[in-house]
């Protein structure tokens, strides 16, 4: 049986090669890759931001521990593609304003491009002026935003309103998500729609253009 926890302990330790080690270990066993992600890597993630809340690891390690995901990420990258096409349609994707976490973000990307969508991933700490530029220059139906700080979540509030002024509102479905943001904050600021994962991020970005 697959030891999720072990990939979890080499996540803490900030063990890049033991955890690609049990990465590549889980995929010679057969065990899923989208089960690798959400109970290895993404739950080892978790127990990192706890550590991270209790002072038990700083910024450095919590750094070094998601430069280890994202290597890993990438090797679970083929292998988490969903296939079928869809219509060909322009995303684009960044982190609000003021926030630096884009693994949630590039797997939203991720799962975007292997369903057959143009995504453009603007990276973070996009401004709403950026976001509005971007927009306009890849002709975009689908906006993303994520944000993982409660303190950015008015970044979002400010980049659907900059949609608006710039007259692009009716053009653009603009969707939103990061671990702190919800439907009800979704509502509030006027998004088309939430996601709380990249399965359904993709999912319903297929649907806004089918
Ligand atoms: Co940060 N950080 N961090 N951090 N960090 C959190 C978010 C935190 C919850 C940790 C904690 O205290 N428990 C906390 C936020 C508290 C709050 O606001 N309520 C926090 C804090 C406080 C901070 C700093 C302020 C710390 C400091 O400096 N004192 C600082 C802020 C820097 C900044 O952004 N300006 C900071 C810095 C960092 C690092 C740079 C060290 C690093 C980021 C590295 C990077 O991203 N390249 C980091 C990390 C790694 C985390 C945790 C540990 C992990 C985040 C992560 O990657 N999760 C995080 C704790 C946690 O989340 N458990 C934490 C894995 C990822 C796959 O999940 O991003 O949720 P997630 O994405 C999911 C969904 O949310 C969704 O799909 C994804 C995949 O399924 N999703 C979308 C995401 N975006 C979407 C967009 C969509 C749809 C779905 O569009 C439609």
């Amino acid at each position: 049986m697959t030891d999720f926890n072990a990939m979890t302990d080499a996540l803490v330790a900030c063990d890049a090669g033991k955890l690609t080690d049990l990465v590549n270990q889980a995929l010679a066993a057969d065990v899923p890759a989208g089960d690798i992600l959400n109970k290895g890597l993404i739950s080892g993630m978790d127990v990192v931001g706890e550590k991270m809340e209790n002072g038990d690891m700083f910024i450095p390690e919590v750094l070094m521990a998601a430069q280890a995901m994202g290597s890993c990420v990438e090797i679970l990258k083929p292998l988490l593609a969903e296939g079928e096409g869809a219509a060909a349609a322009s995303v684009v994707i960044g982190t609000v304003k003021g926030d630096l976490h884009d693994i949630g973000k590039n797997l939203v990307a991720m799962m975007m491009e292997s369903a057959g969508l143009e995504v453009h991933n603007l990276g973070v700490d996009i401004s709403p002026e950026d976001f509005v530029a971007e927009i306009k220059k890849k002709n975009a139906q689908i906006v993303c935003l994520s944000a993982l700080l409660t303190t950015t979540m008015p970044a979002m509030k400010q980049t659907v309103d900059a949609i608006v002024e710039s007259g692009l509102r009716d053009q653009v479905k603009i969707m939103v998500g990061g671990a702190p943001v919800t439907q009800a904050f979704a509502d509030e600021i006027g998004a088309d729609g939430f996601a709380a994962d990249a399965g359904s991020a993709s999912k319903m970005a297929k649907s806004f253009i089918n």
